[in-house]
């Protein structure tokens, strides 16, 4: 679903200026909850209202501004609606009312530490001068930084905090906000930040420990003009865009499609008018362009958040695509600590997720541009609300939604505030082959270059000591780890470890050695195996009931045809396989292909005395040719006691070449059954050309062989088996190896009889 309103924007052609609700005599501007359940769906909403306020996950659903005369429209179409809003300006209205109050109590007279700031919004002139007391308050961690200038000349403001000096090399964490002028939510939970960094920086240990090690830049207005703008006017309320003139009656360009990365594509506009209108070029915006300057000039910046409203979402890259990130399983564990840091919070419900494949596709956004370019981690926090009262948040809400985001940004930040970043770009082992190394890839990134001293794995079997190997480089940031053969049953527990210069180590997970990736090494024992080369007792070549007039199935050494193979498949030196006829040599390939209904192959009963077993074999299929190509199939059936079949598989593709099949067992037959397999090759369409092929079928457990007496399943019944043994004697426990719930002499005779 998402890939329909990935066009959303695509084809957003905005009917002028929806930043400002009409409010022509008996006009009431609503917000709508629009089901949109296809592109046409969409393209009906984008002509109609053309400023869509928020956005359903993974499509489906979205919430537009519409005026009374858009919503007549609505209600002429057949799309399916509920109002979310009835009366956008009553809301405005009531809020610019309020705001219109001397404030209540603190306010912008308040102290730094007052949180009475936070009961209502501030404009652009309250926000500066909160700004010059958090560092008039802190100046040994607080100092004003000038971003650069907007468009109408008026400083883009924020404020560096930490407690390491400026110019010393350490990670940067950049938490932005107010690229859309009438996200005030995104404002105040900008300004939070800041607020809370310098506040708390003595009295919580976790802000403690990041202003120890790394920076914070908090620009919580980044659209000044825009902002601005937004609180000159009740009118302008709803202003997303910045303030350019772009010299054909419109104003705006969208600053968040204005940055340069993959600037112009999918879910950005070209049309002046547009909510998403992306300006004449990448970074044409005095104000993307001084973020950009920004960015360029710390190049230890390791993360972004750019706060926007509404949703609650927590986004990561891509927005240009909906390709996953080469980074997307980092993002994703990151995103996750975020909304679980959220959830702990307040309780509060936020998702985490890529843009495009979350919401919608949005080129020359931050998030692309500080990732893409820059090779910072990067993410868009859209924070409350999911639609009750949009951008219109009521002020009781300030603050629950700023101390969950603050939660988010310091989950956030833990995870990435190192000068060394450990990711696993292809995931880590969970099962081991025994007896041989098993090797994965590690992502290394150094942010401050010569950093890290050493990169290492640390692994141990079976809960022993741990011991360490050094990574292998690959290229660039990509090295490899490879954890050593063991035993089959072995549990190796494992985590990687970069040494910084400084002494200090950053691992994965995080909090290794207490937490920790593991790996079991599991082999496979053979319980059958037939390759067809002899007469083994119990198949049948056919059975009692098919009703297949030619291409029985029979055993021998196939003659190829367009449709049948010349070799077997052969594990073990061979020839012969189970094959569906053979005609005579030289003859049509129609001659002796199964027709006219169903042959079986059956085997014998095949003991599968254990759970984890799974059937495997070759096959050869196919039924593409001939009269009524690929319509028949190839069924492989299992039965624990040969009346009750239930079918295991399905081929209906045809191939000119051997195929593997693995099938687990557990689920399809009981442990301990009498398990058959038999293959139905059919010819039920007119005259097509089917031909099946079957070798080198086993039955295998996937597990390890216990050895009764290596209570520590390292391999070898040896000393330490015996001291576990004998501290448990006359009780219960893993030395109970025959199973009658006393460790006793019948266990000891167990024991020595496999002693090594
Ligand atoms: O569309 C946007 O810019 C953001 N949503 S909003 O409703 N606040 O306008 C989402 C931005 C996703 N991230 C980027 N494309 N950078
Ligand atoms: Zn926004």
């Amino acid at each position: 679903m998402h890939a329909l309103l990935s066009i959303v924007v695509l084809l957003s052609v905005a009917n002028g200026d929806a930043g400002s609700p009409t409010s022509a005599a008996g006009d009431v501007t609503s917000v709508v909850r629009v089901q949109l359940k296809s592109t046409r769906d969409v393209m009906v909403m984008e002509s109609l209202s053309g400023d869509m306020w928020s956005h359903g996950i993974y499509g489906g659903e979205a919430d537009y501004q519409v005026s009374s005369e858009q919503r007549a429209a609505l209600d002429r179409t057949s799309l399916q609606y509920c109002v979310v809003i009835p009366d956008v300006d009553a809301l405005v209205q009531a809020e610019a009312k309020r705001l219109a109050q001397p404030p209540q109590e603190g306010g912008e007279e308040g102290g730094v530490a007052d949180l009475a700031w936070f009961s209502d919004f501030k404009d652009l002139a309250a926000i500066n001068a909160r700004l010059d007391a958090l560092a008039a308050a802190r100046p040994d961690l607080a100092s004003i930084i000038v971003v650069g200038q907007s468009l109408e000349g008026r400083p883009i403001r924020g404020l560096r905090i930490s407690a390491v000096a400026p110019g010393n090399p350490v990670p940067g964490i950049v938490l932005n906000a107010t690229q859309h002028a009438r996200e005030w939510g995104a404002t105040m939970t900008g300004m939070f930040m800041a607020d809370r960094l310098v506040e708390t920086a003595d009295s919580d240990p976790v802000v403690h420990d990041l202003l120890s090690r790394a920076e914070f830049f908090v620009i919580p207005v980044v659209n000044v003009d825009g902002y601005f703008f937004t609180w000159a006017d009740s009118a302008n309320r709803l202003w997303r865009k910045n303030r350019r003139n772009n010299g054909d009656g419109t104003f705006g360009v969208d600053p968040n499609r204005n940055w340069g990365y993959e600037w112009g594509g999918a879910g950005s506009s070209n049309q002046t008018s547009s909510e998403t209108y992306r300006g004449t070029g990448p970074f044409s915006e005095p104000e993307t362009i001084a973020m950009r300057t920004f960015f360029e000039a710390r190049p230890y910046i390791v993360a972004n958040i750019d706060f926007h409203s509404y949703s609650q979402l927590v986004l990561s890259p891509w927005a240009y695509t909906t390709q996953l990130a080469p980074d997307g399983a980092l993002f994703q564990s990151i995103g996750n600590a975020m909304t679980t840091a959220i959830a702990a919070e307040t309780g509060v419900n936020y998702i985490a997720g890529p843009v495009g494949s979350t919401l919608y596709l949005a080129s020359g956004g931050s998030v692309d541009w500080v990732y893409g370019s820059r090779t910072a981690l990067a993410w868009t926090v859209e924070v409350r609300d999911t639609g009750t009262y949009g951008f219109i948040m009521p002020p009781a809400e300030i603050l629950p939604c700023a101390r969950e985001c603050f939660a988010a940004m310091l989950a956030m930040a833990q995870a990435t505030a190192e000068s060394v970043l450990i990711s696993l770009p292809s995931g880590a082992p969970t099962q081991l082959i025994p007896n041989q190394s098993t090797s994965f890839q590690v992502k290394v990134r150094e942010v401050i270059p010569g950093s890290v001293l050493a990169r290492q794995l640390f692994w141990r079997t079976n809960a022993l000591a741990w011991q360490s190997s050094p990574l292998a480089l690959v290229s660039g940031d990509i090295y490899t780890a490879t954890i050593p053969a063991s035993v089959c049953g072995a549990v190796v527990d494992f985590y990687l470890e970069a040494t910084r210069a400084n002494g200090a180590a950053v691992r994965y997970p995080t909090t290794a050695p207490a937490a920790f990736l593991s790996a079991t090494a599991s082999g496979e024992t053979t319980l059958a195996a037939y390759d067809f080369e002899i007469a083994d007792a119990g198949w049948l070549y056919g059975i009692a009931g098919d009703t297949a007039t030619t291409g029985q199935w029979i055993r021998g050494d196939p003659i190829a045809t367009t449709a049948q193979p010349e070799d077997d498949h052969t594990i073990t030196p061979g020839v012969q396989c189970a094959f569906t006829g053979q005609g005579a040599v030289g003859g049509a390939a129609g001659a002796s292909d199964v027709d006219g209904g169903i042959t079986t192959l059956q085997s014998p009963v095949l003991c599968v005395m254990s759970a984890s077993a799974r059937l495997r074999y070759w096959y050869w299929y196919t039924n593409n040719l001939g009269g009524s190509p690929n319509l028949d199939e190839f069924i492989t059936q299992v039965s624990g006691d040969g009346v009750t079949w239930t079918t295991a598989a399905t081929v209906t593709s045809s191939a000119t070449q051997w195929r593997e099949a693995d099938i687990a067992l557990d689920g399809l037959v009981a442990v301990g059954s009498n398990l058959r397999v038999r293959f139905l090759a059919q010819d039920l369409g007119g005259g097509s050309l089917v031909e099946a092929a079957i070798d080198d079928l086993r039955v295998l457990r996937v597990g390890c062989t216990v050895v009764p007496g290596d209570v520590n399943g390292d391999g070898l019944v040896n000393g330490t088996d015996l001291t576990t043994l004998l501290a448990q004697w006359g009780g219960s426990g893993s030395a109970d190896f025959n199973g009658d719930q006393v460790v006793d002499g019948f266990d000891l005779a167990l024991l020595l009889a496999n002693w090594q």
